[in-house]
């Protein structure tokens, strides 16, 4: 729980008072985390490390399996399971050639809850279920929300447009009522949200916790190049583009020069496989190399929001006792 000093006016003395701000929703009770915060599961970026910590945080941490191969994502479960006995997820990203392995070295490795992105994931829930795992795709539609429900998902995470990499077309503002009215199930918040004010909000529209990429991307456990996290921190608002609709998957990153000629090139005369290979090894080069030429920077819209560098389990804290103060506050308009 977030323990906070604060100073309280008794009289003439200044004392030091614990308050504690506690956040439960029943998806805390589900998943057995104290706050409801998970951090996304970002391809090429969320590993073990951050997984751990986020997680040490009294938040889910989650590790992108992104591309990579099994032997990667085993490592990285056994680096965060050194670093933390708190429960963490993976993220299974559905259009990977190596999902069928990932699927099967979760159950094999009983991970507390697995969250999927990029497709659907109707052929490997049985068998998550069964291995015990609390299982959490990710829905950019209320229709795919309803169809996950039918077969038996413990939650869904409501993903709006305003995030970064690859993304659907609703916002949030309107795709988490929308997901809350079509399913029964606990529903997470994603997209634009990256303070207590986001969190809060998600409360109001029928969300029952939340999920942020972009504001860990400045976490200090996060191990990305200095000089992507430097773009996050220097980010204003506009600063993101979509680019990928000409080949079906619209993803959303920093404006760059590389997003700038995707972009052109899009719209110019070359073939699919030109324009895919164009982009093949840019997210290594933003994430490893901080290439500012040639990288794509995946990052959601709130990178406008993200100011400074601090320590992950801070994160969670500091936005949970925003978000408490906020909730509190809010009667005031009720007359
Ligand atoms: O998956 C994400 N975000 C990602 S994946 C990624 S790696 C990548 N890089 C380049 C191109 C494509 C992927 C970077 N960012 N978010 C979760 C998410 N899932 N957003 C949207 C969806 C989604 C889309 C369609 C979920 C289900 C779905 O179902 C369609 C179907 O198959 O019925």
């Amino acid at each position: 729980m977030a323990i906070n000093f604060q100073a309280v006016f008794c009289g003439v003395r200044c004392v030091k008072a614990l308050v504690i701000v506690m956040i439960k929703t029943p998806l805390c009770e589900m998943l057995g985390i104290e706050y409801p915060i998970f951090q996304g599961g970002m391809a090429h970026i969320s590993d073990g490390r951050l997984a751990a910590a986020v997680s040490n945080g009294g938040g889910l941490g989650i590790i992108a399996a992104g591309n990579a191969p099994k032997e990667y994502v085993c490592e990285q479960i056994n680096i965060a399971r050194s670093l933390t006995d708190k429960p963490f997820g993976v993220n299974i990203m559905l259009m990977s050639p190596h999902a069928d392995d990932i699927a099967k070295l979760v159950a094999d490795m009983r991970v507390s809850v697995v969250t999927t992105g990029a497709g659907n994931p109707a052929k490997y829930i049985a068998s998550w279920k069964e291995a015990g795992i609390h299982v959490i795709p990710v829905v950019a539609a209320a229709s795919m929300a309803k169809l996950m429900e039918r077969l038996g998902v413990c939650a869904v995470i409501s993903e709006g447009g305003e995030s970064g990499g690859h993304i659907g077309d609703m916002n949030s503002m309107v795709l988490i009522p929308m997901i809350c009215d079509a399913v029964k199930l606990p529903v997470i918040a994603a997209g634009g949200i990256a303070d207590g004010r986001g969190l809060a909000a998600a409360f109001m529209l029928g969300a029952c916790g939340v999920q942020m990429g972009t504001r860990f991307l400045s976490a200090d456990e996060c191990n990305i190049h200095p000089a992507y996290k430097e773009k996050i921190l220097k980010a204003s608002d506009r600063c993101t583009i979509i680019t990928g609709k000409r080949l079906g998957h619209p993803v959303r990153s920093l404006r760059t020069p590389f997003s700038r000629n995707y972009e052109k090139m899009e719209y110019s005369g070359i073939t699919d496989d030109e324009l895919e290979a164009f982009a093949v090894g840019s997210l290594r080069k933003a994430v490893v190399e901080g290439d500012p030429e040639n990288g794509c920077f995946l990052a959601g819209q709130t990178a406008a929001m993200v100011t400074k560098y601090q320590p992950a389990g801070e994160i969670v804290r500091e936005v949970t006792e925003e978000a408490a103060a906020i909730l509190k506050g809010a009667s005031k308009w009720v007359k």
